[in-house]
């Protein structure tokens, strides 16, 4: 995406040149799945499919937003003094959650805006478009409001917005890769200190290619936070006998000593892939660390398999993703990434195996599940911040 063609499509549709373009970047994790809201560990990196936001201040109070990825819907206009999430606003929810809580952190904010949003993250493909558009709106309305509120404020409030406004309980992953990151990374992030490590993301002779399954289970929503309340159910036994605060504070072997407490087998299974997906994700950094790919390719097929048998997040599209990946020739690791119940797996491919691979995994999806497979080569990005030249 060009800025020049932003800026048209901000004129078609304001009447006037618009003064600032920013972008949110996407995100992929390469392990430690479901463990942001166990405090545990995670392992993203931000990517360059991402949302822009061209704005412009208004002098009055209200607010003008119009995205291109959703022309039917059109001009969605409310006011800065009401904020309160109202289904007919459709998308611009996430944009409400957000302005909701930067007016109860840093003041109302003194005008209005129209903004034109345009997202290249398709929609439902587990790569934070919406955190994504969350941390868009955040940066855009710092700069061009001149808010004293810091990026990492900004994450906490992107996580607030789906929490509280929208209803998923989600982790802080998302809105801290989408804020944080740093291009040619990806971040061991702790959450359960907020403390992270950039570890450089090296890969000279090899590529991570996202498969997007083109599909989305319904109910992701609720079966997220019923993940989320059976891993509280687990830790609430374990406690019983063990002094944790969460999942992330034990170790495999603490875990195996003390899970006969738990006797619901459903329980026992979700908490075994967040004690063990945690230690697996501090391994695979070590090993990324280490130049070990190889190593941390198996992590990632492992990390793929607990979110299949034990977490059960995973669905018949991905898992014939990534085991098929696992076969093909250059392959050094494949995985789901993201919450899950559809969306996309990551794989990492030596570089002269790329379009072979993609090739091969095209026909092999379309001919299994009967609709085809979207690939795409992941590029690593910084975190949102006013606009850079990402085509
Ligand atoms: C979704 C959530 F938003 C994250 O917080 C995280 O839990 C992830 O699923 C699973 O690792 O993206």
């Amino acid at each position: 995406m060009k800025p020049e063609q932003l800026r048209q499509e901000f004129k078609r549709q304001f009447d006037y040149e618009a003064d600032r373009i920013f972008f949110s970047p996407g995100r992929i994790n390469l392990i430690g799945e479901h463990t942001d809201y166990n405090g545990g560990k995670v392992f993203p990196c931000a990517i360059t499919m991402g949302t822009y936001g061209v704005i412009s201040m208004r002098e009055d109070n209200e607010i003008h937003a119009v995205s291109g990825n959703f022309p039917d819907i059109g001009k969605i206009v409310f006011n800065t003094k009401e904020l309160s999430f109202k289904k007919s606003d459709n998308w611009a929810n996430y944009l409400k959650g957000m302005l909701n809580y930067i007016e109860e952190k840093a003041g109302s904010l003194p005008n209005g805006f129209d903004v034109y949003i345009y997202g290249t993250i398709p929609n439902g493909a587990s790569l934070s478009s919406s955190a994504s558009l969350e941390l868009l709106t955040g940066i855009m309305v710092k700069e061009l409001f001149g808010l004293k509120i810091s990026q990492l404020e900004l994450v906490k409030l992107g996580m607030r917005t789906e929490n509280e406004f929208l209803g998923l309980n989600s982790g802080i992953m998302d809105q801290f890769a989408v804020g944080m990151a740093k291009k040619d990374h990806a971040m061991l992030l702790d959450t359960n200190t907020l403390r992270y490590e950039q570890i450089p993301v090296d890969l000279p002779d090899h590529k991570i290619v996202i498969m997007n399954s083109m599909t989305r289970r319904e109910l992701v929503d609720s079966e997220y936070n019923l993940r989320r309340q059976q891993c509280a159910l687990a830790l609430e036994q374990l406690q019983t006998i063990v002094d944790v605060q969460t999942l992330g504070d034990l170790s495999v072997e603490t875990f195996e000593k003390y899970n006969y407490v738990i006797k619901d087998n459903d329980l026992l299974k979700r908490a075994r892939h967040a004690v063990y997906e945690n230690e697996r994700t501090e391994q695979a950094a070590e090993a990324l660390k280490a130049g070990d790919l190889d190593q941390f390719g198996r992590y990632m097929n492992t990390s793929h398999k607990s979110l299949d048998e034990d977490y059960e997040v995973t669905v018949k599209e991905t898992d014939f993703l990534s085991r098929t990946a696992w076969k093909q020739k250059g392959v050094v690791g494949a995985r789901m990434t993201g919450g899950g119940f559809g969306g996309c797996c990551i794989a990492i491919i030596e570089n002269d195996q790329v379009n072979t691979f993609i090739d091969t995994m095209k026909d092999n999806f379309k001919n299994e599940m009967g609709h085809d497979a979207e690939f795409y080569i992941a590029e690593t990005a910084d975190g949102a911040r006013e606009w850079v030249t990402y085509e």
